[in-house]
């Protein structure tokens, strides 16, 4: 059988959400310099606008933005009709679910069921509810990828951090069933699990307070998302032979959850 060493990328759908800043946006450029057709989703339209403008002076073949909400089935049923028509006929070749975050630090004690729910929805239901519409779309026996964003939170438990926690467990499992689901169809199927890494992350999790932000990283030199686009992108260019099941992928400061080596403050 003849076996190509790299799926290339050039004139391919590739769709991104939680494309509106960090691992999502930096996903985008990544892309947008193999010569890729991007379809970006998030709820920041503005942001989209932006990322979608910097895609094409990187060399995207297209960038397509819509707003999506992936906690809500019909903004995701609308998203996917958004790229449906877009797409004409063509097939889409990747799609990455990225969309996600951490919401509130709070032991189980205090924590608070909008927090609970937001987690679950965008990192749990919003995998699914976007691998359920985008599967129809999805190119047979020719190299197409579904690339999930997990965690090392996903594999590591720690205290303030269970819903977080069990979020992302949950979406390494559905990586793993979905793996066998498709086994035959030639779409391949992993997740990507970062450690530590400088996005927007934190902000989100502490609501907005910059200094606990900042805190989470001060010392240490965490991952960037360009570290994190530059692995997807390397996953996603394998050949078709090729399924990257699971990457776990942390800064040389961080051996584990909680085992951080931070410089002292000069
Ligand atoms: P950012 O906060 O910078 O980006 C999160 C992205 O997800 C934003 O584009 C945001 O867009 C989008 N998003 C969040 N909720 C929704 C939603 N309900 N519907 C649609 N889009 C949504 O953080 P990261 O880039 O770091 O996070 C990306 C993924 O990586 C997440 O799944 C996160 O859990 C995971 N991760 C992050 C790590 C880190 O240390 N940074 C480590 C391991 C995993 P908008 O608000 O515009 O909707
Ligand atoms: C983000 C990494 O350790 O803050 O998923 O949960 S951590």
């Amino acid at each position: 059988m003849k076996r190509q060493t790299r799926f290339s990328l050039n004139n391919k759908w590739v769709l991104i959400t939680g494309a509106s800043s960090g691992f999502g946006a930096a996903a985008a450029e990544a892309f947008a310099a193999t010569g890729a057709k991007l379809l970006l989703g998030a709820r920041r339209v503005d942001r989209l606008e932006k990322v979608a403008q910097t895609t094409l002076k990187a060399g995207a073949k297209a960038a397509l933005f819509h707003s999506l909400d992936v906690a809500e089935t019909a903004s995701v049923n609308a998203f996917m009709q958004f790229a449906r028509a877009k797409m004409k006929q063509a097939a889409l070749h990747i799609l990455i679910n990225n969309a996600g975050g951490a919401h509130g630090l709070d032991t189980v004690a205090a924590g608070r069921d909008e927090d609970w729910e937001a987690m679950i929805q965008s990192n749990v239901l919003g995998v699914l509810r976007l691998t359920r519409a985008a599967l129809p779309l999805l190119a047979r026996d020719d190299g197409a990828s579904i690339i999930n964003i997990g965690s090392v939170a996903g594999r590591t438990a720690y205290a303030g951090g269970s819903v977080y926690c069990a979020a992302k467990a949950g979406e390494l499992q559905i990586t793993r069933a979905l793996r066998q689901e498709l086994l035959g169809t030639g779409i391949r199927v992993g997740t990507i699990d970062p450690g530590l890494a400088e996005t927007e992350f934190s902000l989100v999790r502490f609501k907005g307070d910059q200094q606990k932000a900042d805190g989470v990283y001060e010392g240490l030199n965490p991952l960037t998302a360009a570290d994190i686009a530059e692995t997807i992108l390397w996953v996603a260019s394998r050949p078709p032979h090729v399924n990257i099941d699971e990457i776990l992928i942390k800064p040389t400061d961080q051996a584990d959850v909680g085992k951080v080596f931070r410089r002292p403050r000069k």
